[in-house]
């Protein structure tokens, strides 16, 4: 499967395997988005062919449900699932206290409800997605459409008086029209820079009429499998 991989290919691929190792028979399985969590999910794809694996997976998006399919992974619903044994998923940036972004994909809301719906979260990394602090990744924001440039003034209002570097933000587009998320909401990105106070910034930001979820990701994740270019791992 792995071949010849770019560098940065290759570090998604170990951290992707790695992880893989840790979903056991009969697991509920959170599966991520992105391209890293993609190969997680032909990863448990291997593993349900070669040893028989049996899982059910919930995926965090469209896209990661079609591939699981595709792949031979049993794919149902969190809420045939109710509660899930372990969540693996990608993201744009971590941290030390392994504080997150995610939303890079736009499809943050479906991945917080599901990772926060677990008995524990791996995120699957490259190494250049460690931060010292979180901010120069644009942070993703979900809003719903109506009056979604109303809610996009409050927000840079609100920045204001926050512990950040930018305040600027911009509608995500997906080519010449909105980019619309599963939920048929917008994603807002948010140039922040430098975010000082992660925690205090999600919790205001979801007291903005309007928005739906952020992509801070405060004291969900467990673990990080980080995975570099030669082929190796840490975690
Ligand atoms: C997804 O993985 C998103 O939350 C995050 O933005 C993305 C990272 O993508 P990639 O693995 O392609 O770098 O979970």
């Amino acid at each position: 499967m792995a071949g010849e991989l770019s560098p940065i290919d290759k570090a998604k691929f170990v951290a992707a395997k790695r992880a893989a190792a840790f979903v056991e028979d009969g697991m509920r399985v959170g599966l991520g988005t992105g391209s890293t969590a993609a190969w997680l999910v032909q990863c448990l794809g291997e593993r349900v062919h070669e040893e028989g694996l049996r899982i059910r997976g919930v995926p965090t998006s469209s896209r990661t449900a079609q591939l699981a399919r595709e792949v031979g992974i049993q794919v149902i619903s969190l809420d045939e699932a109710k509660w899930l044994d372990l969540t693996i998923d990608g993201a744009d940036e971590f941290d030390g206290d392994l504080n997150l972004i995610k939303g890079g994909g736009g499809a943050l809301l479906q991945e917080k409800i599901v990772a926060t719906a677990s008995d524990r979260m791996i995120v699957i990394a490259d190494a250049a997605k460690e931060v010292e602090t979180l901010g120069a990744f644009p942070l993703p924001i979900e809003v719903i459409p109506f009056g979604w440039q109303t809610t996009q003034a409050l927000v840079e209002e609100t920045l204001i008086s926050m512990d950040v570097l930018g305040r600027s933000s911009t509608l995500r587009m997906n080519g010449d029209v909105p980019f619309i998320t599963d939920e048929g909401n917008h994603i807002l990105d948010l140039h922040l820079g430098r975010i000082g106070n992660a925690r205090q910034l999600a919790l205001v930001l979801n007291q903005m009429p309007g928005c739906v979820e952020n992509g801070l990701f405060i004291d969900i994740c467990d673990t990080v499998v980080i995975g570099f270019g030669d082929g190796k791992v840490e975690l």
